[in-house]
């Protein structure tokens, strides 16, 4: 059935039991009465005017919520203008889902709408937790295999990490931030740490590597510097207080913090702890044989996005306005985040909402007097190891490449992004 046309049914089933139930409460009805009367000469509307409809809600919605049928904000598949991972992809399918960031409030996504890449587009694979394993296996002394419940009985983490696709990547022709910033989310993951499992199995000196592989026909594997897995790379089964979601790799997938999302293997059954690089199927040029430069280039640089206001979107009147937005780094937590409202000339120290987490996004803000003019809006990132993020004219000059418009930086490109307020208000892109 459609859903639009049963909760129409439902809301008007709902009125009529609500105008029993304030019949049925006397005491109720009166208290109300009272607060009916407008304030004389105030302008303010009558509560009567300001009154809602009571709805009623089925046991489904009560069982698990649903979000109020005024709010429509969606995912839609990454646009890119023509980049190689746009959808459809190459292969004719749609590969890249972009999170609306222009709604989100806090540093983390909702679950039902953290940006999702599936190399197969729609596929997924359809896994029972109860029949499912995870095997690790390779240089190890004692090779094994998990279930979902052995998992479980490992001491937990739950951490707060953005997974970042390498293709989230603006340039002048996107027209909002859903297009330019909406391949990265932040949530709060849980699971247990793979240097613990690895302890478990016990990794053999040799071992400097591990490939991680998915479920799929076409295999999602990746490998990785052992390094990593030994400092923070998690098998997380656990998304925002509830198990993870089929599009985020239910019932388990790895989180690699900070490094690019391909890494970020989801619907995880094996991990091999290898002497070597592998090149799988995932490496799209990913290959580094080199333990350290591989750390280095699979990392994600300073990086930040106003999201409001951003493109498409409008100021009505002069005066205060937040203006916000997530900071983030592949490298450390968030240090500070100033923000420019003169296209970079001064710069203003913008407030952290609450902590800034290693390798997980943090929201910014800071007040801001529009008074009508046209202004170029920045925000940039220092993060805790020093690393400040740089202009996009910065990067070209450094790389001996001319800017235009349409100009997409190679790799991971965290360069700042320019949103511009027009005299009436309106929002478009600054780097046009
Ligand atoms: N098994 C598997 N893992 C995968 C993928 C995939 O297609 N299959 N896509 C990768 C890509 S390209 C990205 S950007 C991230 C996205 O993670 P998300 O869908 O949870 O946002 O997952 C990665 N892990
Ligand atoms: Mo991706």
């Amino acid at each position: 059935m459609d859903p639009k046309s049963k909760s129409r049914r439902e809301l008007l089933k709902g009125g009529a039991a609500a105008v029993g139930a304030v019949a049925a409460g006397a005491v109720g009805t009166a208290a109300l009465a009272q607060t009916k009367v407008a304030v004389a000469g105030s302008g303010l509307p009558t509560y009567a005017e300001n009154e809602a409809p009571m709805i009623a809600t089925d046991d489904d919605l009560v069982a698990y919520g649903t979000r109020s049928h005024y709010v429509t904000s969606k995912r839609v598949p990454a646009i890119m203008n023509g980049y190689s991972r746009s959808s459809p992809d190459e292969f004719g399918l749609t590969f890249h889902i972009a999170t609306p960031l222009q709604d989100s409030y806090g540093s983390i996504q909702a679950s039902s709408l953290h940006y999702t890449a599936t190399t197969k587009g729609a596929f997924i694979p359809d896994i029972d937790p109860a029949k499912h394993t995870l095997m690790i296996n390779g240089l190890v002394d004692k090779p094994r295999v998990f279930t979902m419940a052995d998992l479980k009985r490992f001491p937990s983490v739950s951490r707060f990490h953005f997974i970042e696709c390498n293709s989230n990547s603006h340039s002048a022709t996107d027209k909002n931030v859903q297009s330019s910033h909406g391949l990265t989310s932040n949530a709060e993951w849980t699971g247990v740490l793979l240097s613990t499992l690895f302890k478990e199995v016990g990794v053999k000196k040799e071992a400097n590597w591990f490939v991680a592989e998915g479920a799929e026909e076409i295999k999602g594997a990746s490998t990785m510097p052992m390094s990593k897995a030994m400092a923070d790379v998690m098998v997380a089964y656990g998304m925002n207080g509830e198990p993870l979601r089929p599009q985020q790799g239910f019932p388990v997938r790895l989180i690699v913090p900070g490094f690019e999302g391909i890494f970020n293997t989801k619907w995880l059954r094996h991990i091999k702890a290898v002497d070597q690089y592998q090149l799988n199927m995932d490496d799209y040029g990913h290959l580094n044989r080199s333990t350290l430069g591989a750390a280095m280039i699979y990392q994600i640089g300073p990086k930040s996005i106003i999201t409001f206001p951003s493109g498409g979107q409008k100021l009505p009147d002069k005066g205060w306005y937040e203006i916000t937005g997530l900071a983030w780094s592949g490298q450390a937590a968030v240090k500070k985040v100033e923000v420019s409202t003169d296209n970079g000339k001064t710069w203003k120290l913008a407030e952290l909402k609450g902590t800034a987490h290693p390798m997980a996004h943090v929201r910014f803000g800071t007040m801001f007097n529009w008074q009508g003019g046209e202004h170029l809006i920045l925000s940039r990132t220092t993060d805790a190891i020093g690393q400040v993020q740089p202009g996009r004219d910065e990067l070209a000059k450094a790389l001996g490449v001319p800017v235009t418009p349409a100009w997409r930086p190679p790799g991971n490109n965290n360069t700042i992004m320019k949103w511009k307020i027009n005299a009436d208000g309106s929002v478009t892109n600054g780097l046009a």
